[in-house]
């Protein structure tokens, strides 16, 4: 059975758990506090020497990080990766900007904010900059929500799932999605695909 190590409150790691939730796959979830320092451990650097969650480790041993990664290895050959080579590379679009422009603007102010319990102004500038940058991935997005159901090909795919993570916390952060009339509804579209599973927000 896999075993995926998360910080249960993570958006990188709840991207892992919704797919292996959604494909029926068996998991040990196994809960690591980043916040105490448990994924700068001598043991946990062998899994993954850049010591950070998730990573899905296999049956033989072998782990792989990066929640991109374990996505894309985890729904090749299922509904949720087309096989067309341009479709995969539109989802590997979304999913290239989801860790670029999205998620270290939008999730990196959440975390500081609500998990690692900084203030704004021990933020100061920093969070400026995460805010302006994270309010242009998501009006990006919205923006190309407007003319389909979902990200790539009008199909629920991982690039759905990726960028659905952090966007629908995105409040947690302090990023309005108020006028993001698009974002409004395909968050409640992945909220209705089967086998959904909320992210877990408070922890332990
Ligand atoms: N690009 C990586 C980012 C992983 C990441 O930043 N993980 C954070 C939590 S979301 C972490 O483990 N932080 C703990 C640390 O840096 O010590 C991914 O998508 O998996």
């Amino acid at each position: 059975m896999y075993k995926l190590y998360e910080y249960p409150p993570s958006g990188n790691s709840y991207k892992v758990k919704l797919l292996l939730t959604q494909l029926g796959r068996p998991f040990e979830a196994i809960p690591v506090d980043i916040l105490k320092g448990e994924s700068r451990t001598p043991e946990f650097y062998a899994k993954n020497p850049n010591g950070r969650i998730p990573i899905l480790e296999l049956d033989d041993g072998r782990t792989l990080s990066e929640s991109t990664a374990i996505l894309w290895f985890l729904a090749d050959g299922s509904q949720f990766l087309p096989d067309d080579a341009w479709l995969r590379a539109k989802v590997l679009q979304w999913l290239a900007f989801e860790q670029y422009s999205l998620e270290p603007n939008v999730a990196t102010a959440r975390f500081w904010l609500k998990y690692a319990g900084k203030s704004q102004e021990e933020l100061g500038e920093r969070l400026k900059i995460w805010r302006e940058a994270g309010a242009a991935a998501l009006a990006l997005l919205d923006e190309a929500l407007g003319t389909t159901r979902f990200l790539v090909n009008d199909q629920y795919s991982i690039a759905d799932i990726c960028l659905f993570a952090y966007t629908h916390v995105a409040e947690d952060g302090g990023f309005s999605l108020l006028h993001h009339a698009n974002i409004l509804s395909w968050i409640e579209r992945v909220r209705s695909q089967s086998d959904f599973v909320p992210m877990v927000t408070r922890w332990p």
